[in-house]
C-alpha cells in the first residue's frame, strides 16, 4: 500500500463489514423501510427525523460537474525517477532515484457530460497529483500536445462553442455542430488543434494507450538558480492506439463504459499500467532560437529538434475504493508546484493559474478543499488559514495570523534553502497592453507538420473525420468559412476531398502552408506494439470441442492475451466457461476476433459480427473442428488479416500485435 493510499485508511470505512444501522446521530434505527404514519394509511409525521435525515442526504448528493472534463475516471499508482534530475530541478521526487512517490491519475473526456459515453471524438484530460514529500504537484495534461487557443480569456468563448448548443442542448459529447466549427473557422489559431482532434489520438483505444502532454511550456529550476524550458510528456509502455470512428460510435452503444471498464478491470487483475515520464528541455539561452514561440500553446517541439528524454516511470495499480470521494472530488490545479518547478508566460497557462482555484471553490463547496482525503497532502502542511465551510481541522492555539510574538512566529516561512518555495527570479518589464505577440500569428505551419507526418490510413481518417464533422454542420456557411479559412490553408488535398464530399465550395487555390517538416514521433504507427492486454472474442459453435477450446485459450492467454467465449447461451462446455452471449458482447468491444465452428452452422450473429470486425480492419481467425467455413465468411478467405489459428497461428498473433490491418 502507497503512503496515500495509507494516509486515506485514516477516514476509510469499511461498510461490508456487519454493522448496526444508526442516524448520522449514532442512533439505533429499529426500522428503515417504513416512515412514520398517523395510523397505517395515514399521513407521514414531520417529526420523522429519519425519513428526513435519509431523504435530505439523498437530495443532497450530487455536487456540480466539472464544467469541462465532467466525465472521468481516477486511479492510484507511484511514481520513481530512474536518475536524479538535480541537473535540471531541484524537485525532491526528481531528484531521488530510490523514492517512490504516490500519485493519483484522473483520465477524462472534455466536452461530455458525466454521464456521457467513453468514445466520443474529443481530447482526454490526463491529470496525475504527485503526493510528494514537499507538497502535491499536479501536472495537469491532456493527450494532445497543444491546445485550440493561445490566451485563456478565449477559453469561456471556446467552451460555450464546443458543449452542446445553448438554445436546446444539442448535441451532446461532440464537435461535430455549428457552433464549434464557427468557433474555429473565426480563431484560426485552432488549425493545428483541429488537426489532432481529428486525428485518430480523439478516439483511443484504451486510456491506458494514449499519450499524455503537460501542453504548456513550464520551467525547471535547479540548485543553483539555472532556469531550462521543459515540455512534459507520458508515454505508454504499450504504445498508442486508436478504434476506428464506426467502432466508436457503435461502442459507445454496445458499452458507454468502455474506457473505464477497461482500466478498471485491467488493474483489478493484476496488469499494472504503466507511463514513462519524458522531458523535452531547453536552456533558457535559447528561448528564441525555434522558428515559432515557445510560449505558445499551439506549437509543438518537434521531438526530432528537441529529444523526448525518458527519465521515470509511473505504475498505475490499485483502483479507488470509493468514486465520490476520491475521483469525483480529486482537485487538481496547474497552479499545485513544488519548488523546482515553475510557470512559463504561455498566457494560457498564465489564466489556468487562477481558474482552477475559483472552480472548486464553487464544486466542492468552500475553502478547505484541500483537506478532502483525496486532495491533502501527505506530508506536513500548517498555516494560519482557520475557518470557512466544511472545516475538518482542529488547530490549537491563540494565533492565526503572522508575524506574531504570541506563538514564537508559528508556524513560520522556511528559507529557500530549508526547502521554501521561490518563484523564479525571472527579469520581466512592459507596457500593459491587450495583445497577442506577433510571434504568436503563424496558425498552420504546424497543422501542416502534422498532417505530413500521417500515414496514409491516418491522413483518411482525418479527411473522414473533418467530412462527419462538417457533414454534421447545417449552416453553409460554417462549411465554407471551415473551408476557406482553415483547411485551405492547410493543405488542398485535403480541402478538395471535404469540399466534396460535403457539398461545399471548393475555395480558390492559394498558397498554402508550405512547411515541408514532417516528425516521426507523430504518426502513432511509430508507437510500441505489444500483445500484453490485447482482447480476443472468440465465437464458437455451440458443438464445439472442449479441447478444441483449451488449446485456443492456452495458445492466447501465454500471450497476455484476454480471452473470452461467444456463443448463444452462458454455459460450461467441460471446464470451460462460455461467459458471454451475442447479446451481452459485440465484436467492437475486442481487439480481433475468432470464429470456431463444429459440425453445426455458423450463426448469423456470429456472421454479422465477423463482418462488422472485417470492417473495422481487425484481425480475424478461424479454426474448423467439422465441415468448411468459407462459404458462409463474409469476406474472401484469403484477404489479409484472415488467418486459419490452427495451421498459422504466429500470423495471427502477429496481426493482432499490428493492431489493426491498415492495408486490407
Ligand atoms: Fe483545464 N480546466 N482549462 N485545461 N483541464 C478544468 O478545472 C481551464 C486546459 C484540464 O481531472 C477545470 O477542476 C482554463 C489545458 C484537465 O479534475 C477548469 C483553460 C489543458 C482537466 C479548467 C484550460 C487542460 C481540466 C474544470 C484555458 C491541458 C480535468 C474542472 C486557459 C494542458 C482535471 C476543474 C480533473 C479541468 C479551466 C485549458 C487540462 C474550469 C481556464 C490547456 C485534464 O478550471
Amino acid at each position: 500500500m502507497n503512503r496515500k493510499k495509507e494516509d486515506l485508511q485514516k477516514n476509510t470505512i469499511d461498510n461490508t463489514k456487519k454493522a448496526k444501522m444508526t442516524t448520522n446521530q449514532g442512533l439505533p434505527i429499529s426500522e428503515d423501510e417504513f416512515s412514520l404514519k398517523a395510523g397505517e394509511r395515514g399521513p407521514t409525521l414531520m417529526e420523522d427525523f429519519h425519513f428526513r435525515e435519509k431523504m435530505t442526504h439523498f437530495d443532497h448528493e450530487r455536487i456540480p460537474e466539472r464544467v469541462v472534463h465532467a466525465r472521468g475516471f481516477g486511479v492510484h499508482g507511484e511514481f520513481q525517477v530512474y536518475e536524479s534530475l538535480e541537473k535540471y530541478t531541484k524537485a525532491d521526487f526528481l531528484n531521488d532515484p530510490s523514492k517512490k512517490t504516490p500519485v493519483f491519475v484522473r483520465f477524462s473526456t472534455v466536452a461530455g457530460n458525466r454521464g456521457s459515453m467513453d468514445i466520443p471524438r474529443d481530447v482526454r484530460g490526463f491529470s496525475t497529483k504527485f503526493y510528494t514529500d514537499e507538497g502535491n504537484y499536479d501536472l495537469v495534461g491532456n493527450n494532445m500536445p497543444v491546445f485550440f487557443i493561445q490566451d485563456a480569456i478565449k477559453f469561456p468563448d471556446l467552451v460555450h462553442a464546443v458543449k452542446p448548443e445553448p438554445h436546446n442542448e444539442i448535441p451532446q459529447a461532440a464537435s461535430a455542430h455549428d457552433t464549434f466549427w464557427d468557433f474555429v473557422s473565426q480563431n484560426t489559431e485552432s488549425a493545428h488543434m483541429i488537426m489532432w482532434l481529428m486525428s485518430d489520438r480523439a478516439i483511443p483505444r484504451s486510456l491506458r494507450m494514449m499519450e499524455g502532454f503537460g501542453v504548456h511550456t513550464f520551467r525547471l529550476v535547479n540548485k543553483e538558480g539555472k532556469s531550462h524550458f521543459v515540455k512534459f510528456h507520458w508515454k505508454p509502455k504499450l504504445g498508442a492506439h486508436q478504434v476506428v470512428w464506426d467502432e466508436a460510435q457503435l461502442i459507445n452503444g454496445k458499452d458507454i463504459d468502455f474506457h473505464r471498464r477497461d482500466l478498471w478491470e485491467n488493474i483489478d487483475k493484476g496488469n499494472a499500467v504503466e507511463f514513462e515520464l519524458g522531458l523535452q528541455v531547453i536552456p533558457e539561452e535559447d528561448e528564441f532560437n525555434m522558428d515559432f514561440d515557445v510560449l505558445d500553446p499551439t506549437k509543438i517541439w518537434p521531438e526530432e529538434d528537441v529529444p523526448v528524454q525518458l527519465v521515470g516511470k509511473m505504475t498505475l495499480n490499485q483502483n479507488v475504493d470509493d468514486y465520490f470521494a476520491e475521483t469525483e472530488q480529486v482537485a487538481f490545479h496547474p497552479g499545485h508546484v513544488v519548488p523546482g518547478i515553475d510557470f512559463s508566460n504561455d498566457p494560457l497557462l498564465q489564466g489556468r493559474l487562477f481558474s482552477y482555484t475559483d472552480t472548486q471553490l464553487i464544486r466542492l463547496g468552500g475553502p478547505n478543499f484541500h483537506q478532502i482525503p483525496i486532495n491533502r497532502p501527505v506530508c506536513p502542511f500548517a498555516n494560519n488559514q482557520r475557518e470557512g465551510y466544511n472545516q475538518m481541522n482542529i488547530t490549537k492555539g491563540q494565533t492565526s495570523y503572522h508575524k506574531n510574538a504570541l506563538n514564537d512566529n508559528q508556524p513560520e516561512p522556511a528559507s529557500p534553502e530549508e526547502g521554501g518555495f521561490e518563484h523564479y527570479n525571472e527579469k520581466v518589464e512592459g507596457r500593459k497592453v491587450r495583445a497577442r505577440s506577433e510571434s504568436f500569428k503563424d496558425h498552420f505551419s504546424q497543422a501542416k507538420l502534422f498532417l505530413n507526418s500521417m500515414q496514409q490510413h491516418e491522413k483518411q481518417h482525418m479527411f473522414d473525420a473533418l467530412s462527419f464533422e462538417l457533414g454534421k454542420c447545417k449552416n453553409m456557411e460554417v462549411r465554407n468559412n471551415v473551408l476557406s479559412e482553415v483547411l485551405n490553408k492547410i493543405d488542398r488535398e485535403m480541402t478538395e476531398y471535404v469540399a466534396e464530399k460535403v457539398g461545399a465550395e471548393l475555395p480558390e487555390q492559394i498558397e498554402e502552408s508550405t512547411y515541408e517538416k514532417s516528425s516521426q514521433a507523430l504518426s502513432m504507427k511509430n508507437t510500441p506494439a505489444s500483445l500484453e492486454t490485447r482482447t480476443i472474442g472468440v465465437m464458437i459453435t455451440p458443438d464445439v470441442a472442449e479441447k478444441t477450446l483449451k488449446e485456443t485459450k492456452d495458445k492466447f492467454e501465454k500471450h497476455g492475451i484476454d480471452v473470452s467465449f461467444i456463443s448463444d447461451k452462458i454455459q460450461s462446455v467441460g471446464d470451460v466457461r462460455v461467459e458471454e452471449t451475442f447479446d451481452t458482447v459485440h465484436s467492437v468491444l475486442f481487439d480481433a476476433v475468432v470464429v470456431l465452428k463444429g459440425k453445426e452452422p455458423l450463426q448469423p450473429e456470429a456472421i454479422e459480427n465477423l463482418a462488422i470486425a472485417f470492417k473495422h480492419k481487425k484481425a480475424i481467425g478461424y479454426g474448423v473442428d467439422e465441415g468448411n467455413i468459407s462459404e458462409v465468411l463474409p469476406f474472401p478467405m484469403d484477404a489479409k488479416g484472415v488467418t486459419n489459428i490452427e495451421k498459422n497461428v504466429d500470423q495471427f498473433l502477429q496481426d493482432v500485435k499490428g493492431h489493426r490491418i491498415w492495408d486490407r
